[in-house]
């Protein structure tokens, strides 16, 4: 096991001061998932997707950079060999993820009927997906993890009634750049205008929404643990909007591929800038 892992370069001991596991719900207790949703701000379901089905798409996707970038060129492990092809930056027009969240194959995906089961599941009521759908692809020895962050931050109008399932496309270790959770974080309204009090440390002075890069820093700051856990390809985590999440640098060769995929109550106003399809410089 990796004893140090970093966050946009920045470290952070891959002990059990700093980092928790992730509590299971069983997938087909449906009627559990929106209290736990409620008392832990995120819900770890594994094996809510066929394997397979999750290999397949991660295949797709990585099959547009050529056999090259995967070792062996095998695109459904998906490893990365150590070159990427010229392209534009990830996401924008003439990258590989903006055409593919555009795609048939990505689309049928995203309309899984068990996406919306379960974000019907935590409401309680009818669920629509929300259009913009951002895909995650993060590669060995290249800064770009997640810094620490809510959603609500990000979202204009009544941020509380959308919901997250976050999908890893393909194994996703620890060391690969799972996404962790700050435990009971959506429990602490108060936490993010607290920590800039305390002037968290940003490595993007430019851009005030993440809370800081220092996953460390903030573990120590709040006493709350990370919590996070080896994820296998067909688990799933939904998450509240309310919840400060992050990720650590991919620091194995297996890439990290996934996706975002949103649902907003039936009929509920949404955020209109979430009504058009990703694109990693729509600025959201
Ligand atoms: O995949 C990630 O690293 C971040 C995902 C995220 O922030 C989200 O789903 O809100």
């Amino acid at each position: 096991m990796t004893a140090t892992l970093t966050s946009n370069s920045s470290p952070i001991p891959y002990t059990s001061q700093y980092f928790g596991a992730l509590r299971e719900t069983n997938p087909s207790a449906l009627e559990d998932i929106r209290a736990r949703y409620h008392d832990d701000g995120y819900v770890l379901l594994r094996g809510a997707l066929p394997a397979e089905t999750v290999w397949d798409i991660r295949a797709a996707y990585l099959g547009l950079f050529g056999p090259e970038m995967c070792k062996d060129g095998d695109m459904r492990r998906g490893e990365f060999a150590g070159t990427m092809p010229a392209l534009p930056n990830h996401g924008l027009k003439g990258h590989p993820a903006h055409d593919f969240v555009r795609g048939e194959v990505f689309r049928g995906f995203t309309s899984l009927p068990v996406f919306r089961e379960i974000a019907e599941a935590v409401f309680g009521e009818e669920a629509e997906k929300v259009r913009r759908t951002p895909l995650r692809h993060f590669i060995p020895g290249r800064k770009g993890a997640s810094r620490a962050h809510l959603d609500k931050t990000y979202i204009e109008g009544v941020a509380a009634d959308l919901v997250t399932i976050w999908v890893p496309l393909g194994d996703c270790p620890v060391e690969a750049g799972a996404l962790l959770y700050l435990d009971g974080s959506h429990k602490d309204p108060g936490l993010e205008a607290e920590m800039r009090k305390h002037d968290a440390p940003t490595d993007r002075t430019h851009d005030a929404r993440p809370i800081t890069h220092d996953l460390k820093w903030l573990s120590d700051q709040t006493g709350r643990r990370w919590l996070t856990t080896h994820f296998k390809a067909g688990d799933i985590v939904i998450h509240s909007p309310s919840i400060v999440h992050a990720s650590t640098d991919t620091q194995i060769d297996m890439m990290r591929v996934s996706t975002d995929i949103r649902f907003k109550r039936k009929g509920a106003a949404s955020d209109p800038r979430w009504h058009a399809d990703w694109s990693a410089d729509d600025g959201y």
